[in-house]
């Protein structure tokens, strides 16, 4: 139905021991330490080879958990084979300092492979802080920004890279920082088939992300308006609003999804911000959203709109006109439900944007 179903997107994160690669992950997948399914944060790295972590809302959205190349040379030479670097689309190499002559070697590496890396200097909340502590009322944080991502520029310049970019995150902290700008950059230089996967599952750090995500849906309802009158074509009683209100869950479960307003993830963000999930829950405006995406619910909300109302009984008598209401009732299935997901996609990213203001906003 939907063109980007069943795209699947590896991405690759590395680093030496400590640097904050299963923090960062978790952070990417909207996990907290602990959650189901989060990565083990803090404790002592034993694999060997790389650790898998599934998205929670989108299996085909893998992060891999590679462990740091090492300093030994034997190692080093048959690690791209051993780990199989290949998999994944594009990598994170983290530093929580300046970058090694490992973060470099591997980068070289993937250089060779003809992939993407992108460098992230993590921890920036704490090396603010204790600059902050050090210098007390000269204290700059603009400055002392700068002063992290030259320090970390240089470094790759003296090791080989021409122009290298470096963002600065706090896994602890998402919105904040460079994030929401790796968030943009992963987004435009991955290939076109690719970028929807990413948007889809990536986190919301800020109201442009939910107008890109819900542009990214919007582009998609063709193909369920397409699906959805393949069904009402079929001239049997009954069976083409089944299949549309199939149709119809799957989408808006998607948009629950891919805008956080989903139960789970919302509780989850009411850890993260402190704000309360009750207050969360009090701005959201779509009984889709905080919900599970029903039949039942589907046709509570569409029997709310009267124009919908009116066009779906002008599909069901249109359909047993011979000849001539096969393609009248395909016409008017697939406007219905592309008007339908149009409007509870809009009523979702308002939800969407007044959950992210409440819950950044204090
Ligand atoms: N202040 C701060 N601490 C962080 C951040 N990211 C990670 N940490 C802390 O750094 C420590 C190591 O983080 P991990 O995410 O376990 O690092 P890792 O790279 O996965 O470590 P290994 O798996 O052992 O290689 C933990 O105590 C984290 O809480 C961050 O953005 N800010
Ligand atoms: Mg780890």
């Amino acid at each position: 139905m939907q063109k980007n179903q069943n795209i699947s997107l590896d991405i690759g994160v590395t680093g030496e021991n400590g640097s904050g690669k299963s923090t960062f992950i978790n952070a990417f997948r909207g996990l907290n330490d602990g959650d189901d399914g989060a990565a083990c944060t803090g404790c002592k790295e034993t694999t060997e080879t790389a650790d898998p972590y599934l998205h929670p809302r989108d299996p085909n959205v893998t992060f891999w958990d590679f462990p740091g190349i090492g300093s030994d040379e034997n190692r080093a030479a048959g690690y791209t084979k051993k780990v199989n670097l290949d998999k994944c689309d594009f990598f994170i190499i983290i530093s929580a300092n300046r970058f090694t002559e490992n973060d470099v070697r591997l980068a070289k590496e993937i250089k060779k492979m003809k992939k993407k890396f992108y460098f992230v200097r993590s921890k920036i909340d704490s090396d603010l802080y204790n600059e902050k502590k050090k210098l007390k009322t000269s204290f700059n944080r603009e400055e002392t920004l700068t002063a992290i991502r030259n320090i970390c520029i240089e470094g790759l310049q003296d090791a080989g890279f021409e122009s290298p970019q470096v963002f600065l995150v706090s896994s602890f902290n998402i919105q904040e920082y460079d994030f929401p700008l790796l968030q943009e950059t992963l987004e435009r230089e991955l290939p076109e088939h690719k970028r929807n996967a990413l948007l889809m599952t990536t986190p919301i750090t800020s109201l442009e992300i939910i107008v890109k995500k819900k542009n990214a849906f919007k582009s998609q309802i063709k193909y369920c308006a397409a699906a959805s009158a393949a069904g009402a074509a079929v001239p049997v009683p009954g069976l083409s609003t089944a299949v549309d209100v199939g149709i119809l869950i799957a989408a808006v479960t998607q948009y629950v999804h891919g805008f956080g307003l989903d139960t789970p993830t919302m509780k989850r963000l009411a850890v993260r911000t402190g704000v309360s999930y009750d207050d969360l829950h009090g701005v959201i405006v779509s009984p889709l959203a905080a919900a599970e995406i029903t039949t039942e619910l589907i046709l509570k909300v569409l029997a709310t709109l009267s124009g919908t109302a009116f066009l779906m009984a002008a599909e069901e008598g249109s359909r047993f006109i011979p000849f001539i209401g096969i393609p009248v009732a395909a016409a008017l299935s697939s406007f219905t439900t592309s008007r339908v997901l149009n409007y509870i996609l809009n009523m979702l990213a308002e939800d969407a944007q007044r959950v992210f203001t409440k819950a950044f906003s204090q």
